[in-house]
């Protein structure tokens, strides 16, 4: 195994794995609005990361900030919305490219038997599973197996961009710092799950009281105050800032200074579904990864924003 592969399956490790079950929509999922499609609007201000709880080491190099105005998408990018864009397009994303041309590429999915992560060549967009996987009746789910620059060819074709990671922690709290209590943001004060995330011991078992040991719809869960749903949990979402361990670089040639055992990553955020309380536990806004950007997975996908238009 190469250093690049290695580096990359530690990384999804920490992020967390699971198997995922699917088919499970009509019992667990009415969605709580018809908000696919539709965006928020953020107004300008400030975003607060040095209060509020911490809980990995990670979330201590970032600082405080402040974005302008912007919109952004109400729910994941789902698979119905990523269709339409290949539809009108006739885009291949990275991993069918690299399938077509005969190359080793596919993106990242949980073996089940094994329970390890392990890079599929035929997982892509429409096998988010890898082999014998597909996404027929997952039109509501959120799009997954989609590498960065997939992503933001979807924005660029609706017009929008990526979020920063500013932008992204502002559009779930505005500028109130994260909270104190690690499940805040997944669980109700009461104990009851508020996002798609893993409950039980991982990776042994996951009795999916939520209703999803897998991803979920979109908008099956409570909005945050600000109306995004799924912000926390479902799946990762890629961020257009560069992942540091000890800074916050804005560069590739500065995410490598910082990080040069590691391939140049891109932060991710929200926490998955693969999430567990005893592994990974990033089911918080304030919570952040870092992801190949060449590579998709199982668990990562994104929503768009746009700057607000002036006054
Ligand atoms: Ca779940
Ligand atoms: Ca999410």
């Amino acid at each position: 195994m190469n250093a690049r592969l290695l580096g990359v399956l530690l990384a999804l490790a920490t992020a967390a794995c699971g198997e995922p079950r699917h088919g499970v929509d009509a019992i667990h999922c009415a969605p709580l609005a018809d908000v696919v499609g539709t965006q928020v609007l953020i107004p300008a201000g400030a975003v607060v990361r040095s209060q509020g709880g911490q809980f990995q080491p990670e979330e201590e190099v970032v600082r405080d900030g402040a974005t302008d105005a912007f919109t952004i998408d109400a729910t994941e990018v789902t698979n119905a919305q990523f269709a339409a864009f290949v539809a009108a397009t006739g885009y291949v994303t990275s991993a069918e490219r690299a399938q077509a041309d005969g190359r080793r590429a596919g993106g990242a999915v949980f073996d089940r038997a094994t329970r390890m992560w392990g890079i599929d060549p035929e997982a892509d967009w429409r096998h988010p599973l890898g082999h014998g996987s597909s996404i027929a009746g997952l039109e509501r789910h959120p799009v997954v197996q989609v590498a960065f620059e997939d992503a933001q060819a979807y924005a660029r074709w609706s017009s929008r961009r990526l979020p920063t990671e500013l932008e992204w922690e502002r559009a779930s709290r505005l500028d109130a710092p994260a909270p104190r209590e690690r499940e805040a943001e997944a669980y109700a004060h009461g104990g009851g799950p508020i996002a798609n995330t893993w409950q039980g011991a991982f990776p042994l078992l996951d009795d999916a009281r939520d209703g999803f040991a897998g991803t979920a719809p979109v908008g099956c869960f409570p909005p945050t105050a600000t109306g995004l749903y799924d912000a926390v949990g479902n799946v990762w979402e890629w961020t257009t800032d560069w992942y540091g361990e000890t800074s916050l670089p804005q560069s590739e040639a500065a995410a490598l200074e910082a990080d040069p055992e590691h391939i140049a990553k891109r932060v991710i955020k929200g926490g998955s579904h693969l999430c567990a309380p005893n592994f990974c536990a990033r089911y918080r806004s304030r919570s952040r990864q870092g992801g190949d950007p060449g590579l998709g997975a199982s668990h990562i996908g994104f929503r768009t924003v746009r700057p607000a238009p002036g006054p």
